[in-house]
């Protein structure tokens, strides 16, 4: 960090001696992992910026914003409307969940056999070691997952302000019609906490904020079907994790400014790994930052990471909202279209989810699909049967891997991993 924080930090009151054990971990851990990469575009500088300040400059912008008269809203779920809380006056950010943290004392409110993801949010809580839950003035929990559904119960007693969203679980007239009545009541939940009426204006800003963040992300993700690939997956997954707590204007500039880079070294036919190196489009789970571990596996053994079949990718970031609405009722129901849309594996039937992930391996050019599945994830694992099967069916090799955060299986899924890739040669 380039600054003494400390004094923030405990302010926020985290536990600073975890805190540090936790950054002193990260640290040589993006060293390692990213810095290390050959040839990045030199636009992962300012990405490599943010993460170096994540706990840092960043929390102090939104600090500073809070004493503006903003109000900070922390998630967990892309089914969160960032365009709601933007044109109210409120930050929306994502609340990561990407590392184990006080495990012990997590499995004291939680089965054993939880996700890693749910299992993340609650360690970061009760180990006191995150100033973005900690900077929120608003949390919100969704009934996605009965894994999440369930555990929202109990983080409800670990902080005093969780709204927990209800959401449809399947694509019908009602499952729209729920969707529908849950975003007017977030709407107007975060009217109250920051006393801020909506207006067709300022929702029409808010949705275009948002549109031009996806599209950036939606160009980076269109780049990357050259061969050479121009920039690594374990990069193009950084940026689609810092989509989550950036300012959205200057995380859009910075992904345009990456953009206009790989547009040049794809003229001049450079890239980060050999041509017709194996691509692998990456299916599933939500990566949260830091869990960079598939991507640091797939890359080191020598294939390229194309595509991310996930909500940190292409699944959360992959449509816009219509802008075109007069009036803020017309706005909402475009919001309402946008959303429904996503494809994740809580709903049933789920027939659109691998309809996108066979058109994005053929867009991609994918030469395998390699299915991430968080241990004790049922939706995801139970899901990736049917997705091998069909991808195999139309001749798409496909590697099933289950995993958590811990270190303890590099080594088999390196096995599998290098295997599978060999297979793709
Ligand atoms: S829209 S994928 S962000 S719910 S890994 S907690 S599903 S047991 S994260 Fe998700 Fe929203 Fe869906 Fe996307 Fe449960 Fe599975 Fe854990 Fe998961």
């Amino acid at each position: 960090m380039s600054e003494d924080y400390r004094s923030m930090w405990t302010d926020l009151g985290l536990d600073l001696e975890a805190h540090d054990a936790l950054l002193g971990v990260l640290g040589p851990a993006y060293q390692d992992i990213y810095l290390a990469q050959k040839d990045r575009p030199e636009g992962m500088g300012y990405f490599d910026f943010v993460m170096s300040e994540v706990h840092g400059l960043r929390i102090k912008e939104l600090l500073d914003e809070k004493k503006a008269g903003r109000k900070i809203i922390g998630c967990y779920c892309v089914f969160v409307p960032e365009e709601i809380a933007l044109a109210a006056n409120a930050t929306l950010v994502g609340l990561c969940s990407g590392a184990d943290f006080a495990t012990e004392e997590v499995e004291k409110l939680l089965p054993r056999n939880t996700c890693a993801l749910i299992k993340s949010s609650f360690g970061f809580k009760l180990g006191k070691v995150c100033p973005y839950l900690e900077s929120a003035d608003m949390i919100v929990g969704e009934n996605t997952c009965d894994g999440k559904k369930k555990a929202y119960e109990t983080f409800k007693g670990l902080v005093d302000n969780l709204y927990v969203m209800d959401l449809p679980q399947v694509k019908s007239e009602q499952g729209r019609a729920l969707l529908r009545s849950e975003y007017l009541r977030f709407k107007a939940a975060v009217e109250a906490l920051t006393g801020v009426q909506i207006t067709a204006d300022s929702l029409r800003q808010a949705i275009r904020t948002v549109n031009a963040k996806r599209a950036a992300v939606h160009r980076l993700s269109a780049l990357r079907k050259a061969d050479p690939a121009p920039i690594s997956g374990l990069d193009a997954l950084l940026v689609n994790q810092v989509f989550f707590y950036d300012n959205p204007a200057r995380f859009t500039a910075s992904v345009e400014k990456i953009c206009d880079e790989l547009e040049a070294r794809i003229a001049e036919g450079t890239g980060v790994f050999a041509e017709k190196a194996p691509r692998i489009l990456v299916s599933g789970c939500p990566q949260a930052v830091p869990n960079w571990k598939l991507p640091l596996i797939v890359e080191t053994a020598g294939a390229v990471i194309v595509g991310e079949e996930s909500c940190v990718g292409e699944r959360g970031a992959r449509n816009l909202t219509d802008d075109s609405g007069e009036t803020v009722a017309e706005m909402m129901e475009a919001i309402v279209d946008r959303y429904y849309q996503v494809d994740c594996a809580i709903f049933t039937p789920n027939p659109d989810r691998l309809a996108h992930i066979e058109e994005m391996a053929a867009a991609y050019k994918a030469d395998g699909v390699i299915h991430y599945g968080l241990q004790f994830c049922q939706p995801y694992l139970m899901e990736s049967i049917p997705v091998e099967a069909a991808l195999e069916q139309k001749s798409i090799p496909t590697l099933r891997i289950e995993t958590d955060y811990s270190m303890e299986d590099m080594g088999q899924l390196k096995t599998r991993i290098e295997a599978f890739i060999e297979q793709l040669r």
